[in-house]
């Protein structure tokens, strides 16, 4: 299990100090939200916040690139530091190309997939991919709902994965607090984006809420084996 937590969501004056908090709280990984005005109606983070968050922690960057034509971007993003890229499935004519690009250059290739978008989409990609985000709200913004029908979702893409043996990680983006968690871990999701729901709670600590996170994600994994 894996928390990443949503660097959007973060106090943007005190990106560093936030950090080295969370670094020490004892994260996994930090999901990074690009987003261009196009794809989704909002805007967010790009390559120069990706070089700064660079300098600051050893622990792997995932960014989620809900930009259109994505293609145009992955050298510029391997450039300023990612480790992992996901791409949504919606907004490019070349999937397996430019997931097949992001393996080239040493990263882990993801795909993104919109919560009304169908899971056929990555049939032909499965081989170039080492990762799937299930979006379980509609990208663009922090603090939606979750949508119910995703579980269902999480689990027939778990299953797909078990029955063809495939090394690929479910990370489920939206709305992941004490609710949800427990659930889409009973349903297959491994790496979790935690923002508005669960990290940056508000009301208490960075620590506080990374803490209490990843003992519920322990929690459930344990509760789990044992049934
Ligand atoms: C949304 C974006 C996400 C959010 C995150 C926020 O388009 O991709 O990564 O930052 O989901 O979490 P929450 O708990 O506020 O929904
Ligand atoms: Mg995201």
């Amino acid at each position: 299990m894996k928390l990443s937590p949503s660097l959007m969501c973060t106090d943007l004056a005190n990106v560093a100090k936030d950090i080295n908090e969370l670094d020490a709280a004892g994260v996994d990984q930090y999901h990074i939200d690009i987003m261009d005005g196009q794809f989704v109606p909002n805007f967010t983070l790009g390559p120069d916040f990706i070089h700064a968050v660079r300098q600051q922690t050893e622990k792997p960057l995932d960014i989620h690139a809900m930009v259109e034509m994505p293609e145009r971007f992955i050298d510029l993003f391997h450039d300023a530091g990612a480790d992992m890229i996901a791409i949504h499935a919606e907004a490019t004519k070349n999937l397996q190309g430019t997931l097949t690009h992001i393996r080239d250059l040493g990263m882990k290739a993801g795909v993104a997939i919109n919560p009304s978008t169908p899971l056929d989409v990555l049939n032909y990609v499965f081989n170039v991919s080492d990762y799937v985000i299930v979006m379980t709200v509609n990208p663009g913004f922090a603090g939606q709902k979750f949508i119910p029908a995703m579980y269902g979702k999480i689990r027939e893409l778990k299953q797909i994965i078990t029955e063809k043996h495939l090394d690929i990680a479910i990370e489920v983006d939206g709305n992941l607090g004490t609710e949800t968690i427990p659930k889409c871990i009973e349903a297959g999701a491994e790496w979790f984006v935690g923002g508005s729901s669960s990290v940056y709670k508000k009301g208490h600590s960075l620590t506080d809420n990374v803490q209490t996170t990843k003992h519920l994600m322990a929690q459930t994994v344990t509760m789990a084996s044992q049934e």
